[in-house]
């Protein structure tokens, strides 16, 4: 199949997951034409069936706005129109399936039909898209969609509750390449960040507020009055500078690290004994998955799609939003002794296999053929 996949390049889980989707599908054949205004973050290396779409947006002096909606409609059409491209899958609601719905018309006046599906990420929804200012042109884009999917049953819930949708959602779960995540730990790494056998705590995030990371910290302060740990903070975004300084003003500094985007989080994640991720919402929780792929058991909130990944006693423990003190306990009885902290290591790889690539991504085709 020739397939178009228009999603944001950042390190957001939306662009991570449709570009990983992308990537898999060439594997399997399939041509693959990113339209975005960036190169995907994840999208390095050479992919013989795999096409980047720039998106240009012309400035001119009367634009305080330059219409990015409007070229990616236009660039749309044209990579349409030139690579004999089947279908068109749009990552995040705003404003690709708005932009999607123009580009569809526009073909339809040519004779071309173009399915469009839209996959729904989570903000898009839940935070943006529901906001006044945006949620008519969502919704109708929505409707629009000839196939609407969710990266959750949470999700998929959340959007009948916040717009009126006359269409079916079909719930695709987030998936991992559990071979490339499931690697042994650099033992060299291990030692320069946990020289004295330190337990090795990891957060990834976007550094949104919806994330809480300064909840990460009180959590790492309460885990270390009790054993040594080290706190590695992935990602970069703009509740930063905050916990940083949060950082800097306290005793522990020392024990904390902050490593910005990082690219390669296959062989960071193998090192961490345990993954924090202290959500007010996630759709699913992508990062937390990437995790339990590495065999790292996870501590989160129980908000949104969380529930659905993570098994509380099982591959890791799920808490109220905000309440650090029940997720300290949470950590501490992880790291209880050896042979707890091994079964639960053990336990997210097997969660994170029944999220595995090979299981998921023929459900996406298996939707494409159906479109098509
Ligand atoms: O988490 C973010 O803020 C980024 C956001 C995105 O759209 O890029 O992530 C959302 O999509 C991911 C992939 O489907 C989900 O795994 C995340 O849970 C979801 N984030 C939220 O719902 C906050």
């Amino acid at each position: 199949m020739n397939i178009a996949i228009v999603c944001y390049p950042t390190f957001g889980g939306s662009g991570v997951l449709a570009t990983e989707l992308g990537k898999a599908l060439a594997d399997k054949g399939h041509n693959i034409h990113f339209i975005t205004y960036q190169q995907p973050v994840r999208l390095s290396g050479f992919h013989a069936n795999i096409f980047y779409h720039e998106v240009r947006v012309p400035t001119y002096p009367l634009f305080d706005f330059p219409p990015y909606e409007t070229a990616l409609a236009s660039t749309m059409v044209d990579v349409i129109m030139n690579n004999n491209v089947e279908l068109l899958h749009v990552h995040y609601a705003i404003p690709h399936a708005s932009a999607a719905c123009m580009a569809k018309q526009i073909l339809a006046k040519q004779g071309r039909h173009i399915p469009v599906i839209t996959t729904l990420h989570g903000t898009d929804i839940t935070l943006v898209g529901r906001d006044k200012t945006y949620s008519p042109v969502v919704t109708f884009s929505m409707n629009e969609s000839d196939a609407l999917t969710a990266v959750s049953q949470n999700l998929k819930e959340e959007t009948y509750k916040n717009f009126v949708i006359t269409k079916e959602i079909e719930v695709i779960h987030n998936f991992v390449d559990v071979k490339r995540f499931n690697k042994k730990p650099v033992d060299a790494f291990k030692k320069i960040v946990a020289p004295n056998g330190e337990k090795i705590i990891v957060h990834a995030s976007n550094f949104r507020k919806v994330k809480r990371v300064e909840d990460v910290v009180k959590v790492f302060i309460k885990i270390i009055e009790h054993i040594p740990a080290k706190l590695l903070l992935l990602g970069d975004g703009p509740e930063r500078p905050n916990v940083e300084n949060v950082c800097r003003d306290c005793v522990i500094s020392d024990k904390i690290k902050f490593l910005g985007k990082q690219e390669q989080m296959e062989d960071i994640l193998p090192i961490a004994d345990l993954f924090l991720l202290t959500s007010e919402y996630e759709s699913f929780g992508l990062a937390a998955l990437e995790a339990m792929a590495a065999s790292v058991p996870v501590i989160s909130t129980n908000a949104g799609g969380l529930p659905e990944i993570n098994i509380n006693g099982y591959c890791g423990y799920m808490s109220n939003v905000g309440d650090v003190d029940d997720m300290a306990k949470n950590a501490l009885a992880i790291f209880k002794d050896d042979a707890t902290l091994q079964q639960f290591k053990e336990n997210a790889l097997l969660q994170a296999q029944k999220f595995d690539i090979d299981n998921i991504v023929p459900v996406y085709e298996a939707l494409y053929k159906r479109m098509i």
